[in-house]
């Protein structure tokens, strides 16, 4: 017999025990394909329930990668352990999965460890919950009940035939899927991160990031930073920091003496509009021999107006500018404060003024879950929240529902309200990047037409056209001979990289970086009845500052405040999220760590009374955190404030 005949002899004999082998590894992978396949099945299905304005099979990808690091694992688990564990993880996935799919219907967000910890929320979808479940939720139950009996004849005839996964095999492949799976979800979650840099740590849009990156991603990212915040939260307060901070409230209490406007609103109501990226610049300016703003130029003449007033957002942009201006607590340091603070006990504006008899709503023509907002405007105390699905969207610009009809169905709804009442309206229509098109009107941006200014300036326009009317109409009408209108702008218009169009717009040659700071400003303005106390006031001030400025206007007691009233504190502190703060003669700047005359527009050396300035600043950062991070106002902090 040739050698090459014995080689093919031995070879022969060797394919029965190879085929065996192949069998015994299919046959003992088989429960874990099956199972995945069926997850991935039901992740897809729960796409499609949430499946407005995209393709769910977009999801494939991010569903698969994200379930093979689990899959991985179940590997190094023996037969019988495996088949358990995996048919619990399906049955666990789908619960989940029917519960966001409920959740959904009710609230169109996703379910998150804050929404949970808030009970209200819940209760609403279990008030409701038959209505909410439709026959096709039978899908993601209908494996677990042909499955078990399945599983077992399946084990049954597994072992008859003794296929059975060997320890190395199973190691083998627990690296091979669980590495596989971590590197092509960790892609997806960078891509994801280069995209939308901010969205995992805000959590601004728990919708789109399911959308983008799956239902099992999105409730990963959930669980991290609420344990991170968890963490954060669970290192002790010291009993000296809660004393800190009870010193620092106390100092910050307003004196009762000499108070201007003391009580000039009591028992008035109050429509407070938050106006999308309103900025100072634009103020009182023409382009092509139009005003810009003639509605808001006009009501600022009538009005109390502070023309030296900033917006002090972190991370949370819009949100958190209504955050400050509806408690004066300073942005979360890192993340969003309308996601990590949803759940704290808040003693806000409209929390206070609901104590005070008033019926308190909050309106807002777009996504009810964006910013978290279902969740956060319940903590701060608005009795109604009118989101994007409370308005008949007959009218778009831009984003979602044009400011015309914004205001038009806001008014009837606030005019049906029992007063007193705080109605708090945040505008959408003047959105970056400003491409509201045709629905903006016909004014003509001169010389910046074309230009993401001059797109601006006609977006700012139109909503200082639809703000005019409504205000107009509310003076027409008698609604504010009883009642206080507070207007100003959320935050910055024109991004960084477009800095070249805000210098040319103001004017400004050789920019320093005080230049920059300097056009950050938002207008804020108090309309009284009558148009009385009109005028300008020019102390630094900012968004920190509204809430103790109104409280006093409406003679409300607010013992967490880390701004200051505006009209009787004399001071004229600004402190920003990054460190940087103004004394109203100096602005100091943190990311250069310089300090600017503001009068002269030089750098100053640091003086001892800038550096203690500088050093304080970040102290009242440190305890406004410290204060939500424990939720101080919840344990009830104000009890140990020591009496005056
Ligand atoms: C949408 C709107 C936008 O609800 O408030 O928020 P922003 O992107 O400006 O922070
Ligand atoms: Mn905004």
């Amino acid at each position: 017999m040739s050698s090459r005949t014995k080689k093919y002899k031995q070879l022969n004999n060797k394919i029965p025990a190879i085929m065996f082998k192949l069998k015994e590894m299919m046959f003992g992978c088989l429960d874990v394909i099956i199972i995945t396949g069926l997850i991935i099945a039901k992740n897809l299905h729960y796409g499609k329930q949430i499946a407005e304005y995209y393709n769910p099979y977009t999801l494939i990808i991010p569903i698969v990668c994200s379930i093979l690091p689990l899959v991985g694992i179940f590997f190094l688990l023996k037969e019988e352990k495996r088949v358990r564990a995996l048919f619990i993880f399906d049955l666990a996935v789908s619960l989940i999965l029917f519960a966001d799919t409920a959740y959904f219907r009710y609230f169109k967000d996703i379910t998150s460890i804050g929404a949970v910890r808030n009970g209200a929320l819940l209760g609403g979808v279990m008030s409701c919950l038959p209505s909410l479940i439709k026959f096709n939720d039978i899908a993601y139950f209908i494996d677990l009940i042909v499955l078990l009996p399945l599983i077992k004849m399946f084990a049954a005839y597994k072992k008859r035939k003794k296929y059975k996964l060997g320890g190395a095999v199973r190691v083998m492949l627990f690296l091979l899927v669980f590495g596989t799976g971590v590197m092509a979800n960790g892609k997806c979650i960078y891509n994801f991160n280069i995209e939308q840099p901010l969205l995992l740590t805000t959590m601004s849009n728990k919708l789109f990031l399911t959308k983008v990156l799956g239902n099992f991603n999105y409730h990963t990212i959930d669980i991290y930073n609420y344990a991170r915040n968890t963490i954060e939260a669970s290192k002790p307060v010291s009993a000296e920091t809660k004393q800190d901070i009870r010193t620092y409230l106390q100092g910050n209490q307003p004196s009762d003496s000499g108070s201007v406007l003391a009580g000039a609103g009591e028992g008035k109501n109050l429509i407070m509009i938050q106006v999308e990226a309103l900025q100072q610049f634009a103020i009182n300016k023409s382009v092509n021999g139009q005003e810009i703003t003639p509605n808001l130029n006009r009501w600022i003449n009538k009005s109390l107006y502070f023309d030296n007033y900033y917006y002090q957002v972190s991370a949370g942009n819009t949100s958190d500018a209504e955050f400050m201006s509806n408690n004066s607590l300073y942005p979360a340091a890192s993340g969003s404060a309308y996601y990590r603070y949803s759940g704290n006990t808040l003693d806000s504006l409209p929390n206070k003024l609901r104590n005070e008899g008033y019926s308190t709503a909050a309106f807002h023509g777009y996504v009810e879950s964006f910013w978290n907002r279902n969740i956060m405007y319940q903590t701060e105390g608005f009795d109604n929240f009118y989101g994007e699905t409370s308005f008949n969207v007959d009218d778009t610009v831009g984003l979602g529902l044009s400011d015309k009809s914004f205001f038009e169905q806001s008014k009837v709804t606030i005019q049906g309200m029992e007063e007193p009442y705080f109605s708090f309206l945040v505008t959408l229509s003047s959105h970056y990047p400003f491409d509201g098109g045709a629905g903006y009107g016909d004014f003509n941006a001169g010389e910046y037409e074309g230009s993401l200014m001059g797109d601006y300036l006609k977006g700012i326009h139109y909503a200082d056209q639809q703000l005019g009317l409504f205000l107009d109409e509310l003076e027409e009408d008698g609604t504010l001979e009883d009642t206080i209108v507070v207007v100003y702008g959320d935050h910055s218009a024109i991004p960084k990289e477009y800095a070249d169009q805000l210098y040319s717009f103001a004017g400004v040659e050789n920019p320093t970086e005080l230049d920059w700071q300097m056009l950050q400003e938002v207008p804020m303005f108090i309309h009284f009845p009558g148009n009385a106390n009109s005028g300008v006031n020019h102390t630094y001030s900012g968004q920190m500052d509204l809430y103790p400025t109104l409280a006093n206007i409406f003679n409300l007691e607010c013992k967490y405040t880390f701004g200051k009233d505006i009209l009787n504190s004399g001071s004229q502190k600004v402190i920003f999220r990054n460190g940087s703060f103004t004394d109203g003669n100096t602005f100091y700047m943190s990311g250069s760590n310089t300090y600017y005359d503001i009068a002269t527009e030089q750098i100053v050396a640091e003086t001892d009374q800038l550096k203690a300035a500088k050093e304080q600043a970040m102290n009242e950062l440190n305890l406004s955190d410290n204060l939500l991070n424990h939720d101080l106002i919840g344990e009830g902090l104000e009890q140990t404030i020591p009496e005056e």
